[in-house]
């Protein structure tokens, strides 16, 4: 009898740890700059249900919008560390973390989106998404940020010599920075959850940013001008932790990729809806825009610049990103 009982508590007791086994679950924690509503929101919840999907189940996402989990460089960090499971991000600072990435980040490099896209999903930009593993970091998948245009407090800019002495938050990106100081302007590296205060506070003059950030953040409510500059596209990544990269089965692995690639394009379609409609909503939060910018204007004054970038990251690595059709 005592044998019986036994035995049934053990059968009860392996099947109870069964059950526990095919219903558990891990929680990543997934941060990113902007709202829920906002493209990253968008791209990071379709990359979450997917990769939810994707697992039966056995991984699902904590989401932290709106820089909740810190600046971008803190969240990288944080995902290098183990702390962070995956961070949504623009490549600002992550330069710092992986040189291969900065070529990206030159301004006028990329003659428009369809350009952009095809670079980073190419063999260029996947090149440099595997580079980022070297560096204790795992990039999923390349996302989208978007073509940064130019906002202030001070006067409408229409040529590059109207940049000239505007004291503007950049990321921390020293390839923006040397860029941007060919157009006269004062670059003043901050991380992005300073921003809205500093621009509110006069502390910078102005600050530059994809329409869909621009929106999302709320900038209308601090910032007079706005100039589609375009002078530099912004990309973004999903990157996961090596530390939950290194548990994953290869059928998991699949899943993760696949998943982000999706968030990817629901990112990127964010940014043309944004594109398409964010302007009108800006003026009529008040902004001021000026749509008819000269970018000869700054091409040609960043066009000095190119030959520290030559330098830097070589001629022809440069010359292979252009050619890309
Ligand atoms: O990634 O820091 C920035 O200006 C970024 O464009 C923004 O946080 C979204």
């Amino acid at each position: 009898m005592t044998t019986g009982i036994h035995s049934r508590t053990l059968i009860a007791a392996a099947l109870f740890a069964l059950a526990g086994a095919a219903s558990a679950q891990t929680v990543l924690k997934l941060g990113y700059a902007t709202s829920k509503e906002s493209h990253y929101g968008v791209g990071s919840a379709v990359f979450c249900d997917e990769m939810e999907k994707g697992t039966q189940g056995r991984y699902k996402c904590q989401q932290f919008p709106n820089s909740a989990l810190g600046g971008e460089r803190e969240q990288i960090e944080a995902v290098q560390l183990g702390t962070q499971d995956i961070v949504n991000t623009s490549t600002g600072p992550l330069g710092n973390f992986v040189p291969e990435v900065k070529v990206v980040d030159i301004p006028f490099l990329f003659r428009n989106y369809d350009h952009a896209r095809k670079v980073m999903d190419g063999p260029i930009g996947q090149d440099i998404l595997k580079k980022m593993q070297a560096k204790g970091l795992i990039g999923l998948a390349w996302t989208e940020n978007g073509f940064r245009h130019m906002t202030n407090n001070k006067h409408a800019i229409v040529n590059a010599d109207d940049a000239r002495g505007l004291k503007m938050r950049t990321m921390e990106n020293k390839v923006h920075m040397e860029g941007y100081k060919t157009f006269g302007i004062l670059p003043t590296p901050m991380p992005f959850p300073e921003l809205f205060t500093a621009l509110q506070q006069g502390t910078v003059d102005g600050q530059e940013n994809p329409i869909p950030v621009i929106l999302a953040s709320k900038f209308s409510q601090v910032q007079k001008h706005l100039s589609l500059t375009g002078h530099v596209y912004s990309p973004a990544v999903l990157i996961l932790s090596p530390a939950v990269w290194g548990k994953l089965s290869e059928v998991d692995k699949k899943a993760f990729v696949v998943a982000a690639q999706k968030g990817g394009a629901a990112q990127r379609k964010k940014v043309n809806d944004d594109e398409a409609n964010g302007i009108a909503q800006l003026k009529k939060d008040g902004m001021q825009v000026v749509e008819q910018v000269n970018g000869d204007s700054f091409r040609k004054a960043v066009a000095p610049a190119y030959a520290n970038y030559a330098k830097e990251f070589g001629a022809e690595k440069i010359a292979a990103i252009q050619a890309v059709k």
